[in-house]
């Protein structure tokens, strides 16, 4: 199968970039650049009319939003075991996915472009507020979620990958993070995970490329 990912950098695509290796597959990357707009070109929006990344291209079939790509690749590479098996725990690895991306994905770019929620002008300090008042009660339940484990779900998954690009683009976003002990840990195992480092190296030669 032809796999290729559209991605950008920092952006959400790093989830799926990160379990593109997870599963060994073979795939190719087309970067986009979000800094230069591309996502608003009509040879994008014609690939996909939402403007957003990522997208991943399968033999020709295209398919957007995070938790559907992060489920295909599950069904894709079964050894890989991307996301748990066992019926009840995939319903919840699927709820959390959901949670990332329209729970904790939207706060983070209410802090990233607060204008596209309001254009009153002197706004942007309180919707930036809240939606780290919003982030903040989100990352307890993260933290509490992972007390005593190391992944989710005990072996690593997908929701892993999804969670950790969450707390690196807070971080990213927010000038100081409250202490969440078991979510820092948690993303300082993820950094050392061979698909992160790749991921990461890769990252810098898009930003290098894009400058
Ligand atoms: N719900 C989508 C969200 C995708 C999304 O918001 N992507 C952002 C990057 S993190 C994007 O492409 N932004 C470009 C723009 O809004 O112009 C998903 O989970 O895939």
């Amino acid at each position: 199968m032809k796999l290729t990912l559209y991605y950008a950098p920092i952006a959400c695509s790093l989830v799926p970039l990160i379990t593109l290796h997870e599963a060994g597959a073979q795939f190719t990357v087309e970067p986009v650049s979000l800094k230069k707009g591309q996502q608003r070109t009509p040879e994008y929006l014609h690939l996909n009319p939402k403007g957003k990344v990522p997208i991943l291209e399968a033999d020709g079939e295209l398919i957007t939003e995070n938790v559907a790509i992060l489920t295909f690749l599950a069904n894709m590479f079964p050894a890989a075991r991307l996301l748990p098996d066992e019926p009840q725990l995939a319903i919840k690895a699927l709820s959390l996915m959901g949670w990332c991306a329209s729970g904790l994905h939207p706060a983070l770019s209410r802090i990233n472009t607060p204008s596209k929620i309001c254009e009153l002008s002197g706004s942007e300090e309180s919707i930036r507020r809240l939606a780290r008042e919003d982030l903040v009660k989100g990352f307890g339940i993260v933290d509490a979620m992972l007390d005593g484990r190391d992944w989710v779900f005990g072996a690593w998954t997908a929701v892993d990958a999804y969670l950790f690009w969450v707390w690196r683009r807070f971080g990213q976003l927010s000038p100081s993070v409250p202490s969440f002990p078991n979510y820092a840990a948690h993303a300082a195992r993820m950094a050392k995970r061979a698909s992160v480092q790749k991921a990461f190296a890769f990252e810098q030669e898009v930003l290098a490329r894009e400058a």
